[in-house]
């Protein structure tokens, strides 16, 4: 059966969690873009820092790992690519709107011809540690999908890149959240 999603609980250990964390400071901060509006509003569309991780980042490896295994077994999408791993940091009042992370090759952008294809986000944060700021994806009926396993810190969430999804604003404290994005050629 389809599914909207898939959470794998407690898939990357905390302590690891930690050390993204800590080293993120060793990589530029962006103030994060919407890749489908030239013009976006970066108040009400999404407010966030973001960050990105080098390609060699040791945890690439485990993260193609568990990707290839969820597309064999639930999706069967044609992979051949990842961006660089994005870091996020949401602190009060910070959220991302409603979107897609699926847009069209760009010939003369960093990935030629690739599409997204598969999303992954995990928990760098304990839920302890902020409010609000919760991730809500939409399934094929336009409605939100209850999430389950996607709270604490190390938890993964998978999905396509088609699906309409969004974080909430955070209303207390800060959230970390680690996001890579599986490409291939275009759907055909
Ligand atoms: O922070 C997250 O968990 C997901 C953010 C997101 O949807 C994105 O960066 O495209
Ligand atoms: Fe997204």
């Amino acid at each position: 059966m389809y599914k909207t999603y898939l959470t794998l609980p407690e898939v990357v250990p905390k302590k690891l969690c930690d050390t993204m964390i800590e080293e993120s400071s060793s990589y530029d901060e962006h103030l994060a873009g919407v890749m489908w509006k030239k013009e976006a509003d970066l108040k009400k569309d999404r407010n966030s820092k973001i960050r990105f991780y080098p390609i060699d980042h040791w945890v690439v490896p485990k993260l193609c790992e568990i990707a290839a295994e969820i597309n064999k077994e639930y999706y069967g999408f044609d992979i051949s690519n990842l961006q660089c791993p994005q870091f996020a940091e949401y602190k009060k009042g910070q959220h991302y709107q409603w979107h897609r992370d699926i847009y069209p090759p760009e010939p003369d952008g960093p990935y030629p011809g690739l599409i997204r294809k598969l999303s992954m986000c995990i928990q760098l944060s304990n839920f302890e540690d902020y409010k609000g700021g919760i991730l809500q994806v939409k399934n094929m009926d336009g409605k939100i999908e209850p999430i389950e396993g996607f709270k604490n810190k190390g938890d993964m969430i998978m999905f396509p890149s088609f699906n309409l999804h969004r974080i909430k604003a955070v209303t207390e404290g800060t959230r970390h959240s680690l996001v890579c994005w599986f490409m291939g050629q275009p759907f055909r």
